[in-house]
């Protein structure tokens, strides 16, 4: 029976600034690269017959001379394992060589031979923007036939293509990079897909667990496992603050569900009974974790109706304020001359 089993990851961004977390950002820009340890290190126990990394190797198109040695170190770590690389958008400017069994493909559609496989590949096109999978001609079928793609699916730019360019692509497998997140593995027509998305969070926009994944791709099917690489992660953790009334009550409570090593944006909810202070509760926080953010959405417990009538400030602000609830809120905290923890900070 024709298979091949592949590592699929892309959208590794190495050297990400991570200016987000600025305290904790050149620790985060170690881990990203250890994770590309990591990764290899799962090839090599895994088996594979082949690493297919789907673009977006680095963040910017260069990376500091530790990076690219530390990369070049864990490809030769695994000489025996072929790796097929393509450039993504990120890496504009790219111009580094890797070890020997790192095939990297260059802008135009080619494929490589491997076993019962032919791996079809094409780095993301600058010029002209369109997928090098609207090109796809097979040229055996008999042969189980994988592509790396980096581009946008069923979207408008960044090298787009149709769920219908994949029906008719008569591939087995697609290995997608370019959208940061993985969806699970989907089908369209014969061909399985998915976007592995980043082996690590980046930010607040890239929550939860990150992973790899594992792909046994026979002639009629393909059985995949996602493989989580045990980064730290980006969470975002929303916390009632009904009838809670001091910094030191709602500290607790994040407490409860919260661990050391993951960074949080703590997002506070609810109608507190007493007053928060927001600037204490994240000194606090940002002691207790690795890293935390605290975005203040809780309402004031106030009588509108009855603040309206006053012939002051705070009484004409609430008057023209009256139908924008997050209007009120913020304003009332900023004119009794509190910070106001929004998302933007
Ligand atoms: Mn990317």
């Amino acid at each position: 029976m024709k298979h091949i089993r592949i590592l699929h990851t892309a959208d590794l961004h190495i050297d990400t600034t991570f200016f987000s977390v600025s305290q904790k950002a050149e620790l985060l820009k170690h881990e990203l690269l250890e994770t590309f340890g990591k990764i290899v290190n799962i090839a090599k126990e895994k088996n594979v017959d082949a690493i297919l990394i789907s673009g977006d190797i680095t963040d910017n198109g260069t990376m500091s001379q530790a990076s690219y040695k530390y990369m070049c170190d864990a490809f030769d770590k695994i000489c025996h394992i072929p790796v097929f690389a393509i450039l993504g958008n990120h890496d504009f400017g790219f111009n580094y060589t890797f070890p020997e069994n790192v095939h990297l493909f260059g802008t135009d559609l080619n494929f490589v031979s491997l076993k019962d496989a032919d791996i079809y590949g094409a780095g993301f096109n600058f010029e002209k923007d369109v997928s090098p999978l609207k090109d796809l001609v097979i040229k055996d079928n008999g042969k189980i036939n994988i592509m790396l793609c980096h581009g946008t699916l069923n979207g408008t730019t960044d090298n787009p293509f149709l769920s219908s360019d994949i029906e008719k692509s008569e591939l087995n497998y697609l290995a997608l990079g370019h959208n940061h997140s993985h969806d699970g593995v989907d089908k369209k027509g014969n061909t399985y897909y998915c976007y592995s998305g980043v082996p690590m969070g980046r930010g607040f926009d890239e929550l939860g667990e990150k992973g790899v994944i594992i792909a046994d791709i026979y002639e009629n099917t393909v059985e995949t496992e996602f493989v989580p690489l045990g980064s730290r992660k980006f969470v975002e953790l929303s916390v009632d603050c009904d009838g809670l009334s001091n910094y030191i009550e709602v500290a607790d409570k994040v407490m409860e569900s919260v661990n050391d090593k993951d960074l949080y944006k703590i997002v506070l909810t609810g109608t507190p009974s007493g007053h928060i202070n927001p600037e204490t509760l994240s000194a606090v926080l940002q002691e207790k974790l690795f890293y935390a953010k605290v975005v203040d959405k809780t309402k004031v417990q106030v009588d509108i109706e009855e603040l309206a009538k006053g012939q002051n400030l705070v009484g004409y602000f609430v008057k023209n304020a009256m139908n924008n609830q997050q209007a009120l809120d913020y304003g009332l905290k900023a004119l009794n001359g509190e910070r106001i923890y929004t998302d933007e900070d």
